[in-house]
């Protein structure tokens, strides 16, 4: 799954990056919100390149991360994908190391790639408060859930469809950035294996970010909110 919004330049390019990896059983599922810059008419257009192997999925506006991520998850399962992977379009994500993600599936139900692990790492030219940020963010989110998994934030992670049957959509809140801590959350509290990949998170060279502080702040407080609204997945532990 890939949700856009202004991703015209990257899409293209990561729509090769992906078909060029030894995965035979790889489809693609674009998620676009109506991006102004166009990204779903060329998301068509790779559809008729890449036939049977790419769907588009086209939602009216913008309406976040967390609901482009449930609709994407359901659909691709109720299509017959044994897992399900997300990523974002902008190549923070390295397209390369979807291999490893698969890799590691083996034995686990849920793949993460890390940048909070030995061999991970964050873009070495971000500013230090920027490192600084997600770094503590991590620990933030990590330490007041109490879960294990050592990036809690990134959205780089191929998950088995056995787990996504079982993840409680109609109670997830997060429509935003969040969304990933959610999940993360739910893994731990539902008692899924995972696996940590180490991945080398690069800034975007292409697009806008659409990451901002306010988003991070509202996260922060959502970590909290997170911790009441799953008390009793907690206490049945
Ligand atoms: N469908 C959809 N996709 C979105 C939305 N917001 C962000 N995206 C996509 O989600 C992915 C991650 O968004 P980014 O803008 O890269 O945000 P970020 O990765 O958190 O921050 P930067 O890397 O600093 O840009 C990208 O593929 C975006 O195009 C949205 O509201 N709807
Ligand atoms: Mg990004």
């Amino acid at each position: 799954m890939i949700p856009t919004y202004n991703e015209a330049e990257n899409l293209p390019k990561l729509v090769h990056a992906l078909f060029s990896l030894p995965l035979p059983g790889l489809g693609l599922l674009i998620i676009d919100d109506n991006s102004p810059d166009g990204t779903g008419a060329i998301a068509d257009e790779l559809v008729k390149k890449h036939p049977g192997r790419i769907e588009v999925m086209h939602r009216a506006g913008k309406m976040g991360l967390g609901t482009a991520y449930v609709t994407g998850f359901q659909h691709a399962v109720r299509a017959g994908a044994e897992a399900v992977g997300q990523m974002d379009a902008d190549f923070s994500h390295p397209p390369v190391k979807l291999v490893e993600l698969a890799a590691a599936l083996e034995g686990c139900d849920v793949a993460v790639g890390s940048r909070y692990i030995p061999g991970g790492g964050v873009d070495e030219d971000w500013p230090v408060w920027r490192k600084l940020l997600s770094a503590f963010g991590n620990f933030y989110a990590r330490t007041i859930l109490g879960m294990k998994l050592h990036d809690v934030t990134g959205g780089f992670r191929l998950y088995r469809k056995q787990l996504i049957q079982k993840l409680p959509f109609e109670r997830i809140r997060s429509s935003g950035y969040v969304f990933q801590v959610e999940t993360a959350y739910l893994i731990t509290l539902l008692g899924f294996k995972f696996k940590e990949v180490p991945i080398y998170f690069a800034e975007r060279r292409l697009g806008k970010s659409k990451m901002s502080f306010r988003i991070q702040v509202e996260a922060a407080l959502r970590v909290w909110q997170l911790l009441w609204n799953y008390r009793d997945l907690k206490r049945s532990k």
